[in-house]
């Protein structure tokens, strides 16, 4: 994997594997004062969750609002992972919105599913679950849904069978990749103000929740996302479709379990999972999981803005 060690700065033509993103998060945090690098805890096969917290007061000022963004909770959706590397670098590195960075704290966790994120690098490239072999049917099928592993309405609308590619485990964070979030949106939950969980694909901005009931405060939702998504399709790579924003059972379908519903139950005022484009792969054809490196930085690019324009309502709401 290539990196450019002078600088430290991760090149935005690959998709890294899960070792140069850990270095990378350990260099930066050596290397700038406003970063922190947190081991939260291990996956499954025992590989360190990093995530990195930004601030330029040391996450002491607890006026400040906290934003949070996640990808790589499903394995195979591998553009979300350099979203969240962009972020970085518009927050550390090349700083063009210094208000958001003084204004606000953020917690970024680039790979919130390693295992299965090196799996899908060293056997099956569209692997979605985890790794956990603690729910195995006789000795196949393995791996748990964490998106349907949290406890929002747990195992009500998701799969039992550990077998489906949306087995939603032996109970509510059974899972220690979806216990981890968990314990991050907790010892932060008071500051937390915005929270956002990258997946690909289908140019979707979601809201609560997957049962298709509304949080009190869906309006606000509703026009914070439009905001997001604006912002995004004013950029947008031109023959993507512009985004469309709703709440999850409404635009996608009902679900249970998921990630974004948890942290917006437990009192997260805002909390979204975007569905990145199916941006054009290298046969010139869509199959949204599979993408040219040549749109890995526009990936990038026109989601920060959507990050942007979100971090700017939190700002002025
Ligand atoms: N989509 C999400 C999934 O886990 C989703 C959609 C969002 C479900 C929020 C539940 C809650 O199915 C993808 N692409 O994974
Ligand atoms: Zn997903």
């Amino acid at each position: 994997q290539r990196s450019n060690s002078t600088s430290g700065r991760l090149s935005f033509d690959t998709i890294h594997r899960y070792g140069t993103v850990d270095a990378y998060l350990v260099d930066l945090a050596r290397k700038y004062q406003t970063v922190s690098v947190v081991s939260a805890g291990k996956s499954f096969e025992g590989r360190d969750i990093k995530y990195l917290k930004i601030s330029t007061t040391n996450f002491q000022d607890s006026s400040k609002p906290i934003i949070m963004i996640q990808s790589l909770i499903h394995a195979r959706e591998w553009i979300t992972l350099p979203v969240s590397l962009y972020a970085i670098e518009k927050l550390v590195v090349d700083i063009t919105d210094r208000d958001l960075v003084d204004k606000i704290d953020w917690i970024i966790l680039p790979i919130t599913n390693p295992d299965g994120y090196e799996f899908t690098h060293t056997n099956t490239r569209f692997w979605r679950k985890n790794r956990s072999t603690g729910h195995m049917i006789g000795n196949v099928c393995l791996g748990v849904d964490l998106n349907r592993n949290f406890d929002f309405i747990w195992g009500t609308l998701s799969s039992n069978s550990a077998c489906s590619e949306t087995f939603h485990g032996s109970g509510a964070f059974s899972e220690p990749e979806s216990a981890i979030i968990r314990n991050i949106v907790n010892q932060y939950r008071n500051r937390l103000e915005l929270y956002l969980d990258i997946h690909s694909f289908g140019s979707l901005i979601l809201y609560g929740y997957g049962s298709g009931e509304l949080p009190p405060n869906g309006l606000t939702l509703n026009v914070m996302g439009v905001r997001m998504a604006q912002a995004i399709d004013a950029v947008k790579w031109k023959s993507n479709p512009n985004y469309r924003v709703g709440n999850i059972a409404m635009v996608l379908y009902t679900s249970s379990g998921g990630a974004s519903d948890y942290v917006q139950a437990v009192g997260v005022p805002h909390s979204f999972t975007f569905e990145l484009p199916a941006y054009r792969n290298q046969q010139n054809s869509i199959n949204g999981f599979l993408v040219d490196p040549d749109f890995i930085e526009q990936a990038g690019y026109e989601t920060w803005e959507g990050i942007k324009a979100g971090a700017r309502f939190v700002l002025e709401f």
